[in-house]
């Protein structure tokens, strides 16, 4: 071959590039870290505490969490199988959601698991007895919205998906027809996490074939979702915000994507997540268990045929040395409610590094202030705000005053001195 020859070779080579999504190692021990933060959540086996989502990341990753983990699938089946099984009446305990049914059936499929027989069955007629009521929801015209939302709509798709287990081309469609049309997907980096839970649905699909008369209207899809993904792409690197970048990164490595430009944006994805890991932005277990896979260079979707016997290194609990005893520095946080009558305002004095949930707290010891939360696979979820409980589609949103919409929850986020923190009852 000639220089040219070799030259023309070249350029096809980095030409195909620029069109996959590839993840560069990333330091094994800043994966460790990652891992550690996981573990102490494998002991918490209260119904309130399991979550399916970080067994499928650990599952996905590249480490292993020796006999805690076949122990926390165990718990899980317990649970899980329970209160599906569990009826209305005698004992009511309280029922997964779908998205959470769907996240367990993610978790089966993680351990090499196939879904059958009597309990099987069951799981599976329930998933889609779900995904039936909310098509219904959103209606013919499109025009309702599904209760449990679309990022829940997607996520059970795909955890049929993985089992081969097909829905109606119609519960399908609805899916299809959102992300075309941008339907009812919320504006803001929140989309961006419904999009890609939408296009890791539509990729299992498209492999699957389950749906073959939609074949292709699914890989139009698929595409579609990947193309706003990457347009969402902010200055910093992140796609949406940096919380739902670990989604978009596991639907953008799927495969490649001929004539977008994958390569560079994902590598700077890749910058930008490793610098807000070092600033210690991943602590909250659901966002880690998403990231984990990300990081192994596996998406949900491998679990359509999940190597379960891939060699993974085994987790060993962090040696943390305790910080020398101090007086605590106290901080000063402004809490404002505007949206009760008569609107809240209230300075907060808590040590600093206290958690946003401490102030809540702190404010409810004081008098005048009230509060209500409930548990959820992100952690505390605020409910209501001095007795006042978001209603249907609303929400309490967390602000930083003036105008910037927390991107961590109550338990999460670490308030600084001087900080207002506004507490917003808004439509979604
Ligand atoms: C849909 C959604 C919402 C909906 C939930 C309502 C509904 N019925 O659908 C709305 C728009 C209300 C919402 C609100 C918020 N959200 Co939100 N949400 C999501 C999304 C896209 C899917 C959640 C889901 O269905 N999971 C699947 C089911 C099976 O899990 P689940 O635990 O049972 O689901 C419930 C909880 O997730 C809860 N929820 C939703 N968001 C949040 C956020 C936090 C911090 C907590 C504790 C709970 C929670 O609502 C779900 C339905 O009941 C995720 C994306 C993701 N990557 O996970 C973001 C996500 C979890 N949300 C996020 C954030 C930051 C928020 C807010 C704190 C934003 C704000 N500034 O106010 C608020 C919560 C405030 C509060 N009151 O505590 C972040 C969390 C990042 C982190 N560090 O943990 C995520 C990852 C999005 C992102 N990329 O930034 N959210």
């Amino acid at each position: 071959m000639g220089r040219l020859g070799a030259l023309l070779l070249l350029l096809g080579a980095l030409g195909a590039l620029a069109d996959i999504c590839i993840i560069p190692e990333v330091d094994s021990s800043l994966v460790q870290s990652l891992g550690q933060r996981l573990l102490p959540w494998l002991d918490q086996l209260s119904l309130e505490d399991l979550n399916p989502s970080i067994y499928v990341g650990l599952r996905l990753s590249s480490l292993e969490a020796g006999s805690k983990e076949p122990f926390y699938l165990h718990s899980l089946k317990v649970d899980y199988q329970q209160s599906l099984l569990s009826d209305e009446g005698a004992d009511p305990q309280p029922k997964p959601s779908m998205g959470q049914l769907a996240l367990y059936m993610l978790a089966l499929k993680a351990n090499c698991e196939l879904i059958g027989g009597h309990k099987g069955d069951r799981l599976v007629s329930q998933l889609k007895r779900f995904l039936e009521d909310e098509k219904r929801s959103i209606g013919h015209d499109h025009k309702g919205h599904p209760p449990g939302g679309y990022y829940q709509y997607g996520l059970s798709i795909l955890a049929l998906c993985v089992h081969q287990k097909r829905v109606h081309d119609s519960v399908v469609g609805k899916l299809l027809y959102a992300v075309q049309h941008d339907h009812h997907l919320q504006g803001g980096p929140l989309s961006v996490d419904i999009l890609a839970m939408a296009g890791l649905a539509f990729t299992c699909l498209e492999r699957s074939n389950l749906n073959s008369d939609l074949r292709h209207r699914i890989t139009l899809a698929a595409r579609t979702a990947k193309e706003k993904v990457l347009r969402a792409q902010t200055p910093e690197g992140y796609f949406g915000n940096v919380y739902s970048t670990p989604l978009a990164l596991q639907l953008l490595t799927t495969a490649p994507m001929p004539g977008m430009e994958l390569g560079m944006a994902c590598l700077h994805a890749r910058a930008a997540l490793l610098a807000s890991l070092q600033d210690g932005a991943f602590q909250n277990p659901l966002v880690i268990s998403q990231l984990l896979p990300v990081l192994n260079h596996k998406s949900y979707v491998d679990l359509v045929s999940p190597d379960c016997l891939a060699p993974r290194v085994l987790l060993e609990p962090a040696t943390t040395t305790p910080p020398p005893m101090q007086l605590p520095e106290f901080i000063h946080v402004m809490l404002k409610a505007p949206s009760v009558w008569p609107p809240y305002r209230h300075a907060v004095s808590v040590p600093a590094g206290a958690s946003l949930e401490d102030v809540l707290w702190k404010a409810q010891e004081l008098g005048g202030f009230m509060y209500g939360t409930r548990a959820s696979l992100s952690g505390p979820y605020l409910t209501s705000v001095m007795g006042k409980e978001a209603g249907e589609r609303e929400f309490w949103q967390l602000v930083r005053a003036p105008d910037t919409p927390l991107q961590q929850g109550i338990a999460d986020y670490i308030p600084q001195d001087g900080e207002t923190i506004e507490l917003r009852l808004v439509r979604w």
